[in-house]
């Protein structure tokens, strides 16, 4: 039996390579001494996981910024608009080249824009798009993987080299002429096995080919061209031993395609989907083996290895222990290094986690189990079962609260009809009202203010007078500014989660528990551990406050029960919606008080909805529909005349549209800014019934938009809803600004609101 993972974090444990990566642009490092720390964290990799027993170590899961970008250059997949920068430089696949793909060009006379990101599958991890065009000729430009292979083989291990598979790669880019998928195909895979041959040659003997496409919904013909790739890396190489790899759900119907492909081994996830193990096992050819994904690669508990070693006996049984390999569901790129680095937590719940070292450590025990420690077992199993009845985990209170959630407390008072006169009446707004989404700049002496209150350079007495000083600052500019519907500021958050995770029980915080985002950016997403509690209010002091300057309405400012789960580890001993309800009970209660405190209108923002999106079509509607519930729980607490906004940033509303309106908030906020018509011929086709503010200029740049330019804006979005529904708005907050631009691009708004207004 071996043991097997499909690829580890990169970064560094001390994120070095975000340093060293950032130093370099910024021209305080030099390109060798850039990959000299490249090479020490490879190497380091290597032997953490040769220490941990693992047979089958992964190379060529490091990389400087994207994995994706990495094949990009390996196979010449290099967008035109990037040419003549890459005549000049020496060597065509150089780092210079790399980095201005990920990250734009400018300089040296050269203006050109990065290629696009966008999210891997459903992780929080954002990958470059390949982009493809009819007029390129693909060839091996880059030898990356071949040389961390030959690097590893140096230090005297034989490696597993990893790459992205033939179909997931083209999959996961855009297409941008006429040229189609099997014209595609048909020029990469030459370069594909002229790169799996020189792996071949300098001695690989297994190279993971990932395709976790497979566990979508796939095209007839995309399947038929799965059938294409296999068979010509099988007819070119037959003595290479290709592990076809699959995470983040099951095969389903995909299963027969992927085990009739011509390869020896297959990887499937058997943490999301444990269930595809008896189809698979029954269709698995003679002497193929099985790599099963039983350690969570996507979370941070602990195994429970009684679970774990049934599916490998069953396994085991089935095919034989030698056809067998044991290991993490997916890559580890997505779990924080190392548990041992806490060393300020709970004793009770670090000893239920498990990050990347410490999940290489159960492969491994998995592997001493099925020969016999059964001791190993014995002691995960007296910690599973402390976890299941852990007071600190299961509150009676909570769990009764749950089972009596009734239909009516998902459900306003009266229909939006009943509520829009009497929010008007209440409100007493123009038409085509002005507001913000929730933030004002960050400066660096708010960001130092929070951090002398955490670390008690400062008292809670003088910090809460800087707020609160700082609160007045932005109340009084928004009535300078002449905007109806005011916010805080929330110069109170470092992290529209954490803010509301650091003030619920039921969550724990992290000192090192870094993951992956883009490039070099990395984030510290919470725990919750346990059922959830709010003990205390959470937002009422600040916005009494703020509301206490000024007879303008001030908006409530939460963060959405679905928001809250997508951007943290989510227990994984019940079901997420159930814990994301929980979330909306808090928010509930929260929303309650603000309101009984006199705020008048409330926000519950959901940037991550969308994020919650399974990866499977069949599956889309009911998370959608459970999502819905749960913002509707958070929220339907308020009298019909309270305003309830949500404020969401998606590229594309088309497909959820129907969801979005069943949430029923009064007043969504979108981001518009840079396709304003698209997203709003969305809304006008479903004849959104509520209010929008389709957000009329791009928070992203510091760039001051003109009036004329938002006052056409408006008009077109008074094409397509009603008038009276509409709202004037940026597309999001605005901690990233700096306050003279904000200042300036506000009093466009307001007038652009105002122009717009007297022709109405
Ligand atoms: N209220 C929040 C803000 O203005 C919304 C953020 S959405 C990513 O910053």
């Amino acid at each position: 039996m071996l043991t097997n993972i499909p690829g580890y974090p990169r970064i560094g444990s001390q994120r070095e390579l975000k340093k060293a990566c950032e130093n370099y642009w910024s021209g305080k490092m030099s390109l060798e001494k850039l990959e000299l720390t490249a090479r020490q964290l490879r190497k380091q990799n290597w032997d953490t996981l040769q220490a941990a027993g693992i047979d089958l170590i992964p190379s060529n899961d490091f990389s400087f910024y994207d994995q994706v970008l990495d094949m990009c250059l390996m196979l010449g997949v290099i967008p035109a608009r990037f040419l003549p920068l890459q005549q000049t430089l020496a060597n065509p696949a150089c780092l210079e080249l790399y980095f201005a793909m990920a990250r734009g060009y400018q300089k040296n006379g050269f203006d050109i824009t990065a290629l696009e990101m966008t999210k891997w599958f459903d992780t929080n991890y954002h990958y470059l798009v390949p982009e493809f065009e009819a007029a390129q000729t693909y060839r091996l430009l880059s030898r990356k993987c071949v040389e961390e292979f030959k690097e590893a083989l140096r230090h005297g291990i034989t490696t597993k080299p990893v790459l992205i598979g033939p179909l997931t790669f083209i999959l996961s880019g855009k297409i941008k002429d006429d040229t189609h998928q099997a014209a595609l195909l048909e020029k990469l895979l030459p370069v594909y096995i002229q790169l799996l041959t020189e792996l071949h040659a300098a001695g690989a003997e297994w190279v993971q080919l990932d395709e976790p496409f497979l566990v979508t919904d796939l095209e007839p013909a995309v399947k038929a061209l799965y059938q294409v790739a296999y068979a010509a890396i099988h007819a070119a190489l037959p003595g290479l031993k290709i592990l076809l790899t699959t995470y983040f759900g099951g095969l389903e119907d995909n299963t027969a395609l992927a085990l009739q492909l011509p390869v020896q081994a297959w990887h499937i996830d058997l943490v999301r989907a444990p269930a595809q193990l008896a189809d698979v096992l029954s269709r698995i050819p003679a002497h193929g083996r099985l790599s099963l994904g039983i350690v969570d690669g996507r979370n941070i508990w602990k195994n429970d290895y009684t679970e774990s070693i049934a599916l490998v006996t069953q396994a085991c049984n089935s095919i034989g222990a030698d056809n067998i390999m044991l290991a993490t569901s997916c890559s580890l790129l997505h779990c924080p290094y190392d548990l041992d680095a806490e060393t300020d937590m709970d004793p009770q719940i670090k000893q239920w986690m498990a990050f990347a070292r410490q999940k290489l450590a159960e492969v491994n025990d998995l592997k001493s189990i099925m020969n016999g420690r059964h001791g190993l077992l014995e002691h995960n199993q007296a910690v599973m079962s402390g976890r299941k009845t852990a007071a600190s985990i299961h509150i009676p209170a909570v769990k009764e609260r749950m089972q009596h959630i009734a239909p009516a407390d998902m459900q306003r008072q009266h229909s939006f009809a009943v509520r829009q006169p009497l929010q008007h009446a209440a409100l007493n707004l123009p038409v085509f009202p002005t507001t913000t989404i929730g933030s004002f700049p960050q400066t660096a002496a708010i960001r130092q203010l929070r951090a002398d209150l955490k670390k008690g350079v400062i008292t809670r007495e003088a910090y809460d007078a800087d707020i609160r000083a700082a609160i007045t600052h932005t109340i009084r500019l928004q009535e300078k500014l002449d905007l109806d519907v005011l916010v805080h500021g929330e110069f109170e958050r470092n992290d529209i989660v954490e803010y509301f995770g650091e003030q619920l029980q039921g969550f724990v915080f992290t000192q090192q528990g870094w993951v992956q985002s883009y490039g070099t950016r990395c984030v510290k997403p919470p725990v919750i551990y346990g059922d959830v509690i709010r003990p205390h209010t959470m937002t009422v002091d600040w916005s009494s406050f703020a509301q206490s300057l000024t007879s303008k309405p001030v908006k409530g400012m939460l963060t959405g029960p679905i928001t809250i789960l997508q951007w943290s580890f989510v227990r994984n001993d019940q079901p997420r919606m159930q814990t994301a309800f929980q979330l909306a009970l808090a928010i509930r209660d929260e929303v309650k008080d603000l309101e009984d405190a006199g705020i008048t209108v409330i926000q519950v923002d959901e940037p991550a909805l969308r994020e919650g999106l399974p990866l499977r079509n069949a599956r889309k509607a009911e998370y959608l529909e459970q999502a819905v519930q749960a913002f509707r729980l958070a929220v339907s607490t308020v009298a019909d005349s309270t305003q309830i906004h949500t404020h969401m940033c998606y590229a594309s509303f088309n497909d959820i549209i129907e969801h979005i309106a069943a949430m029923d908030a009064d007043v969504i906020t979108i981001e518009t800014s840079r396709s304003q018509l698209e997203i709003l011929a969305a809304f006008a086709q479903f004849r959104y019934p509520n209010e929008a503010g389709p957000g009329v200029y791009d928070i992203h740049s510091p760039r001051v938009p003109a009036v004329a330019e938002m006052e056409a804006l408006l008009h077109q979005a008074a094409r397509l809803l009603p008038a009276r529904n509409i709202w004037v708005n940026p597309d999001c907050g605005l901690k990233t600004r700096q306050w003279a631009e904000t200042e300036m691009a506000l009093r466009n708004m307001v007038e652009a609101a105002k122009q717009a207004r007297s022709q109405w």
